[in-house]
């Protein structure tokens, strides 16, 4: 066992009371990064509390971070390879066996139809734990899979889309620099739940006070979300209409003379065109549209050019919408042409004190339509096609159908568009592997499903998140517990499926020497010399790729050259975390334009507001279904810890009192609600916090399903909102889903 300590800062090791001892980590479930007390004794755990010495959280915690132990002490998780017997059942096996089947699977699929019959599937996880984020990269690199789909066709596609577009470079997105700010737009994203998406800041919610005692705060978003309901102002919106609201925005403060370049005036371009291009959406022409009022878009648009230091802040509801990439590319444009792009309080840009693979230097023009998919003919974008795709892919006959699928901790059968489809699906592949802890409602199709540790079993330290952190702050975590022998961590295992689907034989695959080639190539990214990388740090894994990314970041020692420099080992020494401060202006690094210009105008996304101009004069539809988030939730994968799917059900359709009146419903009765794609029953709670029209589904649940095993989630299965949302409904510049605004009707049960 390692990492045990007192509490208090910097003991090691010790007995509190008993044996009781504390470990200090990293949470590693979302964008917040707390840091936590782990009280355990012997191999269980007993308690967790926050790490009030924790130099990022300082404290901060919420619901999910107390059930590290729940999660890795649940009967339920796999701790060995399952795999599919001759009686079609999933039952354990050893790894060998494990790695046998597999192999038989893919080689007979590759023999027989090729590798464009091979496809993956990476979920969200794959942003957070310690091996995944690390090797994702080279699972792909090893397994030349033509295509592959990803969570980011459901989430941040298009933001990814814009940041390439207006910077040169798809993962450098700005994020709020929410301490400094002293006027704040939140739109379409619900802090109060989520604790901050492409913003990672422990304790948004405090921060958002604090914005309000120096200045304001404004929440747009169909729903009064516990963030809209602790702002200075609501203001409602219709969904998918949030770029006409944002293109009135700038409208107003090209009419009203409040466009003030400062700093970034030599660096911008496309600022006549943005002007050109907002002359047609004044307030009063858009307003409608959005269910807003023409004032209070004046309004806001003034009182945010008013403010010292303003950001404007846009997540996923105005992502996994229909006009998600113009939704996407206005909050950046409204920053820069009020001076608040790359300053102080404005969108900045983070400094990680160890860079990350996705943020590595690149140059190349932005990628899209190269290709399209087989079945539906969708433009590539970015190398990928929308997530909706892949059903069609698999279950359309033809030259190039899919008959093999790696899942990389993902759920999709809960998480994708027309998720039925999906479910349908997957078995009629050949061959279906499943990296997962659980046997869940995608894994529960697999020939063979692979586990791999708990959190608690092995070490953390973010890889993408400081990416867009607020500050440059550094922390790693020990393992807790010493994973159960011969169990692989799963660095390992991405690289055995790399080589997999690459058609490599697992017997005698050299995994050290796959991964020495694969480290010396991230060396010569970050601009080490391999060799001395290499013999520097010889034990395979990520932690030396950890160690690589902090000793060749902005405050590395550069393996030597900048001696009393960061290494990893330093961070190690720090348990409660290191600090290098708030984020600093640095255009000049961020910019990969060859020009090294920012495009406020790019003509791949202009071109879509004609678009975006028709919506203004579309009737607007009687109801439309939108999305939401809950604190004690997590995705679809965290109802099976009983401390947190306990108490009221969560999974309630939240409608307007007007529109349950319309619909013949009432509180608490169980409503259907249709669409063009399907239809589910979902329990009703009437409220005013919704805007009249739009109605609430949280996503993520839906665990009735057979052959899964979640015992505490099937208690509390749900519905999934999934099954309502067409597949081809999707922002058309990105591919991304539009799981918000899709029309539906509801009546009674
Ligand atoms: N309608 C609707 N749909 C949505 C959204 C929405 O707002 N509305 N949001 C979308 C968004 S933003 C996202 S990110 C996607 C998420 O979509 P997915 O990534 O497909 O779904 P998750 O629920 O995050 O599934 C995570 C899976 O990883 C497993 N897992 C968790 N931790 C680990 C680990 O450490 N190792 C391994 N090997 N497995 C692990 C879990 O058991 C689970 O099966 O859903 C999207 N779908
Ligand atoms: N507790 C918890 N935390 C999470 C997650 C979780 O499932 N549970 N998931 C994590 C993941 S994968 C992600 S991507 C992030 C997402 O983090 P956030 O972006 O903060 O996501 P949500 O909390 O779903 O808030 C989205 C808001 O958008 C609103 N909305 C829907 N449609 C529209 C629209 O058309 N226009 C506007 N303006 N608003 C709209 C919804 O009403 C909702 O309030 O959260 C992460 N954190
Ligand atoms: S907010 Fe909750 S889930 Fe997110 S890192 Fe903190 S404790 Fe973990
Ligand atoms: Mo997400």
């Amino acid at each position: 066992m390692t990492g045990g300590r007192r509490p208090g800062r910097g003991s090691e090791g010790g007995s509190l009371t008993g044996d009781r001892r504390v470990h200090v980590r990293t949470c590693p479930l979302c964008e917040a990064m707390c840091g936590l007390e782990v009280h355990f004794t012997g191999d269980e755990v007993k308690l967790i509390r926050p790490n009030r010495s924790d130099v990022w959280s300082k404290g901060y915690i919420c619901p999910k971070g107390t059930t590290l132990g729940h999660l890795h002490h649940d009967p339920d998780r796999l701790r060995a390879p399952l795999v599919r017997n001759s009686a079609g059942e999933l039952v354990p096996a050893s790894w060998d066996e494990a790695w046998a089947r597999s192999e038989e699977l893919m080689a007979a699929v590759r023999d027989r139809h090729g590798i464009e019959a091979v496809t993956a599937y990476i979920g969200n996880p794959a942003a957070h734990n310690y091996s995944i984020s690390r090797y994702v990269g080279l699972f792909m690199g090893l397994a030349g899979l033509p295509m592959i789909y990803s969570a980011g066709t459901i989430d941040q596609w298009p933001k990814n889309l814009t940041c390439w577009l207006m910077y040169g470079h798809q993962w450098r997105i700005p994020a709020p620099d929410i301490e400094r700010t002293d006027f704040m737009v939140v739109q379409g994203a619900n802090p109060h739940a989520s604790q901050g998406s492409l913003l990672a800041h422990a304790d948004v919610m405090g921060a958002l006070d604090r914005v309000r005692g120096r200045g304001e705060v404004v929440v747009i978003d169909p729903r009064r979300t516990g963030t809209a309901a602790r702002a200075d102002q609501w203001l409602p919106i219709r969904p998918g209409t949030d770029a006409l609201l944002q293109l009135a925005v700038v409208n107003v403060l090209f009419a009203e003379g409040l466009v003030r370049l400062g700093h970034l005036a030599g660096r911008l371009k496309g600022v006549d065109e943005v002007r050109r291009a907002a002359a047609d959406f004044p307030p009063e022409r858009v307003a409608a549209a959005c269910g807003a009022d023409p004032e209070a878009i004046r309004s806001l648009a003034r009182r945010f050019a008013a403010a010292d230091r303003a950001v404007w802040y846009a997540r996923i509801g105005t992502c996994n919408q229909e006009f998600g990439t113009l939704a996407s590319w206005l909050p950046d444009v409204i920053c820069a042409l009020t001076g608040n792009l790359d300053r102080p309080g404005g969108l900045m840009w983070a400094k990680p004190v160890a860079w990350s693979i996705a943020l590595r230097p690149r140059d190349e023009p932005v990628q899209i339509g190269r290709w399209t998919s087989r079945v539906r003919g969708a433009p590539e974008v970015m190398g990928q096609v929308p997530l909706s795709c892949l059903a069609e892919e698999i279950d359309t006959p033809g030259s190039g159908q899919i008959k093999a699928l790696v899942v990389i901790c993902g759920n999709p059968v809960i998480s994708a568009p027309d998720s039925g489809r999906l479910d349908a699906a997957l078995p009629l592949l050949d061959c279906m592997i499943s990296l997962d802890n659980a046997l869940n409602e995608t894994s529960r199709h697999a020939d063979v499903v692979l586990p791999g540790l708990s959190a608690l079993e092995q070490p953390h330290y973010d890889e993408l998140l400081w990416s867009w952190a607020t500050r440059s702050a550094a922390k790693w975590s020990p393992p807790l517990f010493e994973p159960p022998d011969g169990r692989p961590e799963e660095w390992e295992i991405l690289l055995r499926l790399g080589a997999l689907c690459a058609g490599i034989g697992q017997d005698g695959l050299d995994v050290a020497g796959i991964d020495n080639g694969y480290f010396s190539a991230l060396a010569q990214m970050g601009g080490a010399d391999p060799a001395a990388a290499l013999a520097a740090s010889p034990e395979p894994g990520p932690e030396r790729i950890n160690d690589l990314a902090v000793r060749t970041g902005p405050w590395g020692d550069r393996y030597g050259e900048n001696p009393g420099g960061l290494t990893l080992e330093q961070i190690k020494q720090a348990p409660d975390g290191i600090d290098m401060g708030p984020m600093v202006p640095r255009i000049d690094e961020i910019v990969a334009h060859p020009d090294g210009m920012v495009d406020l105008a790019p003509g791949y996304i202009t071109a879509d507001l004609d678009r975006l101009a028709r919506l203004i004069d579309r009737p607007a539809e009687p109801l439309v279904l939108t999305s939401r988030r809950h604190l004690r939730s997590n995705n679809s994968w965290m109802h099976n810890v009983g401390v947190l799917v306990s108490g009221r059900e969560r999974c309630t359709l939240l409608i307007h009192p007007d529109d349950a009146a319309a619909a013949g419903v009432a509180d608490g009765d169980l409503a259907v609600v249709s669409s063009v794609n399907g239809r589910i029953e979902a329990p009703v709670e009437v409220s005013d916090e919704m805007m009249p029209g739009v109605v609430s589904l949280p996503h993520g649940w839906g665990h009735d399903k057979p052959g899964t095993r979640q015992s505490v989630a099937r208690e509390h299965p749900g519905v999934n909102n999934n099954l309502l949302a067409p597949p081809d409904f999707v922002d058309a510049p990105s591919g991304n889903a539009a799981v918000n605004g899709i029309p539906v009707e509801v009546t009674p049960a």
